[in-house]
């Protein structure tokens, strides 16, 4: 197949698996010529597609495995990033169905709403932190599209990184308040402790993440946009979630989040 056939044929098997909720097999196998650059072009066209067909907007950003206990459990070693769209996000207290999902997790994350546009030659973390006007906790719910989570990096970037739901807290803090590496983190499932964790799980620093995914996105044009929520990865691995299960996260020095999910 020509290259743009292999972009629309990949965003609509997606889509439609996604649509549907089943799951497909991982796409690599099938076509060789699946690297990391042509996956993120199938991304932009799947994200495309999800704004036309349900009249959605890009919201903000996510981070995939950026955390080692992440990478360990995916088998994938680099980092990903994908787009969030303002139909993928929850709030606090609404319970949540699982029935639109095919295998869905849930990860806790940090999340940045930023309140400057992100440039500059080489972005760092004192750029992000400028950018930011806050954060807060936050929850990701990933569904991969594939098979099992079975993928390799340019499939799930394709995939717009195993993308969602996403809830954030609506409780803002300063960044200046925190050192972000060094923030604690309880994650609960049904009121035990199943995961621990800190900032620095993820990349060293949770904005050196963003940094890094700031600076791949100028080489594609992109920027993170003022008002854009961005979710730096799961500071630790992500818990499958069946009806009746509840999920909280709570972070030294900016509280906590609660997630209940229902049939
Ligand atoms: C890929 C997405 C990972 C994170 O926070 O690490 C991710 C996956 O594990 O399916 O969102
Ligand atoms: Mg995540």
């Amino acid at each position: 197949m020509i290259e743009t056939d292999v972009i629309g044929h990949i965003a609509d098997e997606l889509y439609n698996a996604e649509t549907n909720a089943y799951e497909v097999d991982k796409f690599v196998d099938q076509f060789p010529e699946l690297d990391v650059e042509l996956a993120y072009h199938i991304q932009d066209r799947l994200i495309e597609m999800k704004c036309n067909k349900e009249n959605a907007k890009i919201s903000g950003r996510k981070l995939g495995l950026t955390s080692k206990s992440k990478q360990e459990m995916m088998g994938v070693h680099e980092p990903s990033y994908g787009v969030l769209l303002d139909n993928m996000q929850l709030f606090e207290g609404d319970p949540i169905s699982t029935k639109p999902f095919i295998h869905a997790k849930v990860e806790p994350e940090i999340a940045f709403v930023f309140d400057k546009e992100v440039s500059g030659d080489h972005i760092t973390v004192a750029d992000i932190l400028d950018a930011t006007a806050y954060i807060t906790p936050a929850m990701e719910i990933i569904d991969s599209r594939y098979r099992n989570f079975d993928f390799t990096l340019p499939d799930v970037v394709a995939d717009n990184s195993s993308s969602s739901r996403y809830l954030i807290s609506e409780r803002f803090y300063q960044v200046n308040d925190v050192d972000l590496r060094l923030m604690g983190m309880v994650f609960k499932k049904n009121g035990e402790i199943v995961a621990t964790s800190a900032g620095a799980a993820v990349m060293g620093h949770p904005a050196r993440a963003i940094a890094w995914m700031a600076n791949k996105l100028k080489e594609r044009n992109q920027r993170i946009q003022p008002g854009e929520v961005v979710l730096s990865g799961a500071l630790a691995k992500a818990f499958a979630i069946e009806p009746g299960d509840h999920f909280s996260v709570s972070f030294d020095g900016i509280g906590a989040l609660e997630a209940a999910f229902i049939e």
